[in-house]
This record gives structure tokens, sequence and C-alpha cells, in this order.
């Protein structure tokens, strides 16, 4: 009796234990201006474009775990990059999925994990002035209502090689 009793004691550390020790990874790897925050972005990259490209989009993830909604207002790269950064999402007009932007930003709400990906929320970059090459990184300021900017390395990714 005492023995399975013990068995289902250490059952309940380790099950207890075992979220918290992913979360603390995974705070570890996010990239991150307060460390202490637990909102995150990861998984940021553009995708490289063709030599005379006017427009890039770069994609990331966002990741609210604070206690209260967090919005995501607008984003910019350096003005030798591009001209103009929008907030873009994907929404059908007259049966064809067109780009439109975002003009109020975009909110995460408490818990959320929104992801910015091809074929759907993107970063748009206008009037691009260089292509973007595979092995190029480039900073990116997200602005946020209510939060700090933040200011992140994106690398550029061909999509082709990406699983
Ligand atoms: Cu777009």
């Amino acid at each position: 009796m005492a023995k399975i009793f013990i068995c289902g004691l250490v059952f309940l550390l380790l099950t207890a234990c075992s979220p918290q020790s992913s979360e603390h990874t995974a705070n570890t790897d996010a990239v991150s201006a307060n460390k202490t925050s637990t909102f995150e972005v990861t998984d940021v990259w553009a995708r490289a474009t063709f030599a005379m490209a006017q427009t890039g989009a770069v994609y990331l993830t966002l990741n609210n775990q604070t206690e209260t909604d967090v919005s995501l207002l607008s984003a910019s790269v350096p003005s030798d990059l591009a001209d103009e950064v929008q907030l873009h999402d994907m929404a059908m007009n007259d049966g064809m999925m067109q780009m439109q932007e975002m003009v109020d930003g975009v909110n995460v709400d408490v818990g959320e994990t929104l992801e910015f990906r091809p074929g759907g929320k993107h970063i748009m970059l206008l009037g691009l002035k260089k292509p973007l090459n595979d092995g190029d990184s480039f900073e990116l300021t997200l602005r946020f209502k209510n939060r700090d900017e933040l200011t992140l390395l994106v690398n550029v990714k061909d999509a082709r090689n990406l699983n």
C-alpha cells in the first residue's frame, strides 16, 4: 500500500513539474527585449525575393502569455531597405483571395499564439530598395499599444528550402 502511494506521489510531482520546465526552455529561446516578459516573438523570417522585386514579406509568431491583451500597431525597417511597412491579412474579395492592410493593427489576446505565415497574415515591405537574398538579415521594429517596441533580427530564407 505504501509503495503504491509513493509511486503515485512521484507521478504527480513529475506531471506537475514538466509543463513548467518546457515553458522555461521556450522563454530562453525567445527573442524578447524584456526577459521577465512572457510575450514572445519567435520564428521570424522573410521570404527571399527575386532581383527586381518591389515588395517583400516577413513572417513571425506572436505568443501572449501575459495578463493583458497585446496589440501590434505597426512595424518598420531601416529606410535603406524599404519605403513602407504594413501589416497585411488575406481576405476574400469578389471571389478572390487578396491581401489587405490591417489599419488598426492586430490583437493578440491573453493566451493566444498568432502566426503570421505564407498565405495568411504577413508584414509587407513596400518599395523594396534591394532584393532580399537567402542568408541576408535585417532589423525589424514592432510597435505595440501599451508595450515597449521590440527590434528583432529577421533572417531571409529561400521559401523553396523550407520544410
Ligand atoms: Cu501583403
